[in-house]
């Protein structure tokens, strides 16, 4: 199997670019609500996604961004939605949680665990009307203690349905670690119910790529369902705007002074009793040691990490790729918010 890694790489810029200019107009208030980004996701959806057919159908969940523009979604379309607005993707209806392509049989919930029920109708349907095509759920960590997902894998596996599971393991679940309310092994879950399971470093698109193609080929030849379970770290933490989340979950790239300015704030006086706000404290360092084991002390960041590998094999390719991705995104936001 050859993997274009410069094919790859493009689909990563572009939803970073894309992603990025999207926290712009949130953080100029243009778009309302919380914006959660898949900053950090980008190599289990480059992976996964770039290997999807037309008939193939994706569920997804509040990070959706980033598996639909790899899809070839409109940019325009999907900006205009964030935007609230009617001629966006859902009329501007489904922000950018609640979203619905039908073209290419892609759906996303903010409900978390809800990818696994809608993979596995869209599998059912597929093992009847489109054999040869696969369905594929997207979900955190967080997502398997949801009921709906832990049937999912169930029926799935009774019925030996064509999906895989994309399990995108960033060890936290909003401001709770994983470990505070998962008991057991991820993999083992899966594999409690047959599955077989691909274990990989979800900043390696190459690893993704890999593991993604394996299990998509045996939903593809009838085989039945699958579980990929990829480890990532969320860029911006939770979602964007949090300093204290993105601190705690992001501890390799805090400057100082950020840490002392929240140090500060914390400290200040009015507002919670003392005590209260000293737990707080030792609570968001506890947290960011913890994150820092977890992690290491390299951001696991799929997108410079491959950007590193073609910038020593091809630098003047590589800047003339991220131009031409850089204008196409300046584009379509001035596009989208034209008119
Ligand atoms: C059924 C349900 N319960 C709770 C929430 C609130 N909620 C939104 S995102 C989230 C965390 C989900 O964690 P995970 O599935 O690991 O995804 P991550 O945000 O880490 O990508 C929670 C609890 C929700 N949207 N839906």
């Amino acid at each position: 199997m050859t993997i274009d890694l410069w094919a790859l790489y493009a689909l990563m810029d572009r939803s970073r670019r894309f992603e990025r200019a999207v926290g712009s107009l949130w953080q100029a208030g243009l778009i309302s609500g919380e914006m959660h980004t898949g900053l950090g996701e980008e190599g289990i959806a480059a992976g996964v996604v770039s290997q999807l057919q037309p008939d193939d159908a994706l569920a997804l969940d509040h990070r959706g961004t980033a598996p639909l523009l790899m899809r070839d979604l409109d940019p325009v379309l999907l900006l205009r939605e964030f935007l609230g607005r009617p001629d966006g993707l859902c009329r501007g209806q489904g922000g950018h949680m609640h979203l619905f392509w039908p073209e290419r049989l892609s759906a996303s919930s903010g409900i978390v665990g809800a990818a696994g029920p809608a993979a596995a109708g869209f599998a059912l349907a597929a093992q009847h009307l489109r054999p040869g095509s696969v369905a594929v759920a997207f979900f955190g960590e967080g997502a398997l203690n949801q009921g709906m997902l832990l049937e999912s894998l169930n029926l799935a596996a009774v019925w030996q349905l064509p999906v895989v599971f994309v399990c995108k393991d960033n060890s936290w679940c909003i401001t709770t670690p994983a470990h505070a309310v998962t008991a057991g092994d991820v993999a083992a879950r899966a594999q409690g119910f047959g599955l077989p399971v691909w274990d990989v470093d979800g900043s390696d698109v190459e690893a993704v790529y890999g593991a993604a193609g394996a299990a998509l080929d045996r939903a593809r030849r009838g085989a039945g369902p699958s579980f990929l379970h990829a480890r990532c770290a969320h860029l911006e933490g939770h979602f964007l705007g949090d300093q204290l989340l993105q601190t705690a979950q992001r501890p390799w790239s805090q400057p100082p002074a950020q840490l002392l300015a929240i140090v500060t704030a914390l400290l200040r006086p009015g507002g919670a009793p003392l005590a209260q706000r000293v737990q707080a404290l030792l609570d968001v360092l506890g947290r960011i040691r913890a994150a820092a084991r977890d992690h290491g002390p390299g951001a696991p960041d799929p997108h410079a990490r491959l950007r590193d590998r073609l910038r020593q094999a091809d630098e003047p390719r590589l800047e003339a790729l991220e131009e031409a991705i850089a204008s196409e995104v300046r584009t379509a936001v001035q596009t989208a918010l034209a008119g």
